[in-house]
């Protein structure tokens, strides 16, 4: 039967998207998740900026269980079960809940839209030089680790409008892989200078900002910093060494 698309005011006091766009009740959301995995960070800001009930289970990635390698083809998190039906790729969960829930966070335009997957896809490579930075085996390695990591913040910076999010007053879906991003140096500042942000205002903002959002905060454990010292710490690499 086709479904009517709902209107604004079938949305909650609080903005809680009770229905989806075609009016059909909030499906029962479990975020399959790892304490430090930022891709799953990603999910939990959209469902919390959708303010969407779920549930977090979380997986150790070190042992994988059976239940997860059934949901998580890929054997990573996140896998978002939807109603039990699993959703895995951060973009992809991103996406499906943008397009089935208000508010949206991409925009409305295409061109625009396809401009901000592809910032998210930079996000996806900053995470991945990131890792590269604290997996660094000496030290050589890990100042050529930094240098990537401080081009790309340049490339952000050049691309930055006025704020306070990346694409102006309204949060979406780039804010949401970003913020994930910028949480790892809350962590990696306080080891050492690594000349990250020197020059850089409009990105040093955009980080504020952030960080100072409730979904972001909400978005991880109170002992995450913790965790993330401990993770670093046992990779056994020079960032490691330079941990106190
Ligand atoms: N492209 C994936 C990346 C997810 C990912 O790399 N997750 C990591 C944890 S942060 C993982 O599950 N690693 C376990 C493994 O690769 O075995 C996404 O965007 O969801």
């Amino acid at each position: 039967m086709k479904q009517a698309l709902i209107t604004i005011d079938q949305i909650s006091d609080t903005g809680a998207a009770t229905v989806d766009f075609f009016g059909r009740p909030a499906p029962r959301l479990t975020l399959v998740s790892h304490a430090l995995c930022p891709y799953v960070q990603r999910a939990a800001i959209m469902l919390a900026e959708k303010a969407l009930p779920f549930e977090r289970r979380e997986v150790d990635l070190a042992n994988k269980p059976g239940w997860f390698m059934s949901v998580s083809p890929l054997g990573k998190t996140p896998v978002l079960l939807v109603d039990g039906e699993a959703i895995f790729e951060s973009a992809v969960i991103c996406e499906y809940l943008d397009e089935a829930f208000a508010p949206r966070l991409h925009p409305a335009e295409a061109l625009e839209r396809a401009r901000h997957r592809s910032w998210v896809e930079f996000g996806s490579s900053v995470l991945n030089a990131i890792a590269a930075f604290y997996n660094a085996p000496d030290e050589q390695a890990l100042q050529a680790c930094a240098a990537v990591l401080r081009s790309r913040f340049e490339r952000i910076e050049a691309t930055l409008a006025e704020g306070p999010y990346f694409a102006g007053s309204r949060f979406c879906i780039v804010d949401a892989v970003f913020a994930p991003v910028f949480r790892y140096f809350d962590c990696i500042d306080r080891i050492d200078d690594f000349g990250f942000w020197p020059g850089l205002p409009k990105l040093l903002a955009w980080r504020t900002a952030l960080a100072e959002r409730p979904s972001v905060a909400s978005a991880v454990a109170p002992d995450y910093r913790s965790l993330l010292e401990r993770f670093i710490w046992e990779r056994g690499s020079v960032l490691s060494r330079r941990l106190r």
